[in-house]
């Protein structure tokens, strides 16, 4: 069987100062294809990308969600691997999570909840959240997941495509959503632990509330049709 192609997947908003700290530590060879989509930064992020050649696409729709969607749509490899520039993500973990998907999984997640693992970037509020919103997410299957929110995860493109996904995908829900996709088809997923760090310059995009309550609604719906078996 051949190997499953990766696209190192960098979504960019005014991310300058991590990308120059984060990206030349990153093995560039791990990875298919690497694909920069930016949201309109005006802080050298682009200009810093194209000095280094890489594949910059500027998305056309706000937010970070729609940004993912859009190089979903465009991406041509078997599987994706979401790296967030902002500190957040170490590189230490590339090889496991390349390792993971080539052997078969079709969801790898860096968990900040898997010990030994710490996030330094949570407030009590996120952490709260990110935990309560995982365990409902975790009784919709087999698997026990311990972090389903995080950006840094590789899975299989096809998750993206199932029916089900375009059905609840309403507003920032793209990550949990896939989480609770790959747990409800039961397919093969595993979890690696990653320190989370605090955030290097720029500034957090994400709304808490926001991308709370439209969890919130997600769970909800996925569970009511589940329990009507009108899931798919
Ligand atoms: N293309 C694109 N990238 C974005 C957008 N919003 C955020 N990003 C990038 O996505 C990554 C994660 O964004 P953050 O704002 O840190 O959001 P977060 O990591 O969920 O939240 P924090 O807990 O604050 O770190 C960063 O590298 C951002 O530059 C967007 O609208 N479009
Ligand atoms: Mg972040």
């Amino acid at each position: 069987m051949n190997k499953k192609t990766i696209t190192l997947l960098l979504p960019t908003l005014n991310e300058v100062v991590g990308f120059k700290a984060i990206f030349p530590k990153i093995d560039t060879n791990l990875f298919d294809k690497i694909l920069v989509i930016d949201g309109g930064s005006t802080d050298g992020t682009v200009e810093y990308a194209k000095s280094h050649n890489l594949h910059l696409v500027t998305q056309k729709e706000k937010g970070l969600g729609p940004a993912v969607m859009e190089a979903i749509s465009i991406i041509e490899t078997d599987c994706v691997i979401e790296f967030s520039l902002d500190g957040n993500c170490l590189v230490e973990q590339l090889p496991m999570i390349v390792e993971n998907l080539h052997r078969g999984d079709d969801l790898v997640v860096v968990s900040r909840y898997l010990p030994p693992a710490v996030s330094y970037d949570d407030t009590f509020v996120t952490a709260f959240g990110n935990r309560m919103f995982t365990f409902f997410i975790g009784l919709l299957g087999q698997f026990n997941p311990t972090d389903t929110l995080t950006i840094y995860r590789g899975f299989d493109i096809k998750i993206a495509k199932y029916p089900e996904f375009k059905k609840f995908l309403y507003g920032p829900v793209f990550e949990p959503l896939i989480s609770a996709v790959a747990i409800n088809r039961g397919l093969k997923i595993s979890e690696i632990s990653g320190d989370e760090p605090a955030r290097i310059g720029g500034t957090s995009k994400m709304s808490v509330i926001y991308n709370g309550l439209c969890i919130v609604l997600c769970i909800v719906r996925m569970y009511v049709l589940k329990i009507f078996k009108l899931m798919v």
